[in-house]
């Protein structure tokens, strides 16, 4: 039906609203014919709907060069024109972690969880990069922030970026679906498209979410004893879209830091004298980039920022959660047996009231990995040696 058809133009639903400030000043870089539409509720449904025939998780559903441009664009004008970096939304919600290519483990959730706009997600980035279903997982997601933009939040992940992109598998993914020069088209779309995605959110007032964690910038001016809001307006002013990731700063902490898993200075006693800051609350992440962050280094964000919990992705757990440093850090992925080697669970973390206990959350919805697809499943993964980087 005609009325179904999304144009570019009237997918978020915001086809009247002036321009916004930035876009009119930046080229979207991503070049679609003019006169290009795409059904975007046929192609959401096809890829909800998707069942593998057969039983054989190898095989994709169709997906043409250009329906992935014109998704690129349309996000990218809707990316630049109605979202900010630090995105502020509320609870009830489900705060989704690393897909990494997972198609089958989001339908699976969404099948569970319901799917928006009946259900409201947040998702802390790692679409792409490692599973074989990147393409499908971040289609299908962009088209569902398009479609229900009030139910679907894209954060950006550390896998959001041409280096992890060309290293761990999306490049590849892409070139081999559709062939150099369309791939590489591709590819370069989602690269720009990425570069607009959120850094973090703030829900209910309570709860940081974002890919990494906290950042020591966050401790100087001036992010001091702001509210929420405040703060949230302060990362918007300090970092500007489009962006790409660097090695170092406040938006590459956000993406990449991680908490201490023991810290440093166990079995000793420290003292500091009065004023001093403990240096040992940061330390660097070795030979990669940002910081490894302490119990107290994070207390004391959140005191800074008047939230109280980091929700982030990035989890390694056997469970496909963690929770970490006093209880005030939680980690997620949303992917089972990652690597198609450790066999661990993937959870979303469900938020079901609207005025969140910060002592009890939410709840975690665990899925284990597919016993009866582990066989096809195994089609899903690299091997270990193409994901260590020693590629061809
Ligand atoms: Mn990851």
């Amino acid at each position: 039906m005609d009325s179904d058809k999304c144009s570019e133009n009237d997918a978020s639903g915001k086809s009247e609203e002036p321009m916004p400030r930035k876009s009119s000043t930046v080229s979207l870089g991503v070049d679609v014919p003019p006169d290009c539409t795409i059904d975007l509720a046929e192609l959401v449904k096809r890829l909800l709907s998707f069942q593998p025939p057969n039983d054989d998780y190898s095989v994709h559903p169709e997906l043409t060069a250009q329906d992935c441009l014109i998704v690129c664009h349309m996000a990218i004008k809707y990316l630049s024109s109605s979202t900010s970096v630090c995105v502020q939304t509320d609870s009830p919600i489900n705060i989704v972690g690393d897909l990494h290519g997972q198609f089958h483990d989001l339908l699976r959730f969404f099948d569970q969880l319901g799917q928006p706009p009946q259900a409201k997600f947040l998702f802390l980035g790692d679409y792409v990069n490692k599973g074989k279903f990147s393409l499908e997982v971040i289609v299908l997601l962009l088209s569902l922030m398009l479609m229900y933009p009030d139910s679907v939040v894209l954060l950006r992940g550390s896998s959001e970026c041409a280096s992890k992109c060309s290293h761990y598998g999306f490049k590849d993914e892409l070139i081999g679906r559709f062939g150099a020069n369309s791939g590489t088209s591709v590819f370069v779309g989602f690269l720009r498209c990425f570069q607009w995605l959120p850094l973090a959110a703030i829900v209910g007032g309570k709860l940081l979410c974002c890919h990494g964690g906290v950042s020591p910038s966050f401790e100087l001016e001036p992010f001091a004893s702001g509210q929420p809001e405040t703060n949230a307006d302060l990362l918007n002013n300090k970092i500007e879209r489009p962006f790409e990731l660097q090695q170092f700063g406040l938006a590459c902490d956000l993406l990449c830091s991680d908490p201490m898993k023991s810290p440093a200075r166990d079995n000793f006693e420290v003292s500091v004298p009065e004023g001093e800051r403990l240096k040992l609350n940061w330390v660097t992440r070795g030979r990669s980039c940002s910081y490894h962050f302490s119990k107290e280094a994070l207390s004391e964000v959140l005191r800074i920022l008047n939230l109280s919990l980091l929700i982030r992705g990035k989890c390694h757990g056997p469970d496909g959660f963690n929770v970490l440093l006093d209880r005030r850090c939680v980690a997620l992925i949303s992917s089972t047996d990652y690597l198609g080697q450790k066999k661990n669970n993937a959870s979303v973390l469900q938020i079901d009231s609207s005025n969140i206990n910060t002592r009890k959350p939410g709840a975690f919805f665990v899925l284990c990995p597919v016993k009866a697809a582990a066989k096809h499943l195994q089609h899903l993964w690299q091997s270990a040696g193409e994901i260590a980087g020693e590629k061809k």
